[in-house]
């Protein structure tokens, strides 16, 4: 007979990121070459360090005057501590150079069986659009163990797009296309980082970084990540955070960057130009796919537009959550 499995699977665990004292932890075939060159620097400065302090030290302490005559003779100079010091320091320059300049070409150049990903930087959210048509806001699922290549553009500001496991940071800028690429080496979340300020909501431009097994990541794909047959309400609020209307929007009816969303069904709402508008699902649905058509008195129109990203069963959804929020 055969003994029943007591041993229930072990639930798997978030795995702590845990990095070095000095760098966090290393996820892309690129950071070795990252780290390797930091840590040459690092020690490099820190050999000076101690050897330029410890001779002064050390000569302080040596000529350090002891009576009224101890008079040093004076020194001129010495050819060859010059030719020393000049040469010494210009060997290692050139020497971090190259090291620099092989890990820029590695990272300037993606392998050309690179998976391509759209990424949109606009104040203040990250937009992430697969090459099927996908549309992922705020979360950015890639496949472990294959190139990606990033090819990104804002809407209004710069942005820059950094994720310190991977070692990899970019500017990301209106008008023009940058790109980045990385291969990750372990699956986990990692987050992705806003690292040019852009205003108010700087701090909270956020994504989360999710590196997932290569099946895993096909079935998502496939999926486009979400699920049709929930009720719309409970749905709408998936969307509502997935798009992160809430960095804009309270629910209880404080202000933020957005008014609050708390009793804004069938209310009278006043616009900037003085006319009062009925909040109906029209208006929502307006409200949400082109925010600037008619503007809250009181706030900028600095609402995404919507209409190129969301899908009507989506705006559909959201509208039912909205109406919830009595
Ligand atoms: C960057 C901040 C920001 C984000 C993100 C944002 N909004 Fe807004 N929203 C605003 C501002 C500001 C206004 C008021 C100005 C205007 O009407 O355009 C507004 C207005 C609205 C209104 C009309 C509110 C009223 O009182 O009449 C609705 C409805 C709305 N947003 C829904 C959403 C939904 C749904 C999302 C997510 C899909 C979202 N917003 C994301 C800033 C934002
Ligand atoms: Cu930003």
């Amino acid at each position: 007979m055969i003994a029943p499995d007591t041993a229930a699977p072990v639930a798997s665990q978030e795995p702590i990121h845990q990095g070095s004292f000095w760098l966090p932890k290393a996820v892309s075939t690129l950071a070795p070459g990252v780290d390797n060159a930091w840590n040459i620097v690092m020690w490099v400065c820190v050999f000076f360090f101690v050897l330029v302090i410890g001779t002064m030290l050390y000569f302080m302490w040596k000529y350090k005057r002891r009576s009224e005559n101890d008079v040093t003779s004076n020194i001129d100079h010495s050819a060859r501590l010059e030719i020393a010091w000049t040469l010494l320091p210009l060997i290692i320059v050139m020497a971090l150079f190259f090291v620099g300049l092989t890990g820029f070409m590695n990272s300037a150049v993606a392998p050309s069986d690179s998976f391509e990903i759209q990424v949109t930087g606009e104040r203040w959210l990250w937009t992430f659009i697969y090459p099927n048509g996908t549309i992922s806001p705020t979360k950015l699922i890639v496949p472990k163990g294959k190139p990606v290549r990033m090819v990104m553009s804002s809407k209004d500001v710069i942005h820059s797009f950094f994720v310190p496991e991977f070692r990899i940071k970019r500017d990301v800028i209106p008008g023009q296309y940058t790109s980045i690429w990385f291969e990750a080496t372990e699956a986990g979340k990692y987050t992705l980082e806003c690292t040019e300020y852009c205003g108010q909501g700087h701090s909270d431009m956020l994504a989360t970084v999710e590196v997932v097994e290569p099946e895993a990541f096909k079935q998502w794909l496939e999926s486009g990540g979400e699920d049709k047959n929930m009720p719309p309400a409970k749905r709408g609020e998936g969307l509502f955070a997935k798009w992160q209307c809430g960095t804009c929007h309270s629910l209880d009816g404080s202000r933020k960057v957005g008014p609050s969303l708390k009793g804004l069904f069938n209310r009278d709402e006043t616009m900037n130009d003085g006319k009062v508008v009925k909040a109906d699902e029209n208006y929502l649905r307006e409200s949400i796919l082109v925010s600037n058509a008619k503007v809250v008195k009181g706030y900028e129109p600095v609402m995404p537009l919507f209409k190129d990203t969301l899908k009507d069963d989506q705006v559909d959804a959201l509208i039912a959550y909205i109406k919830e929020q009595k």
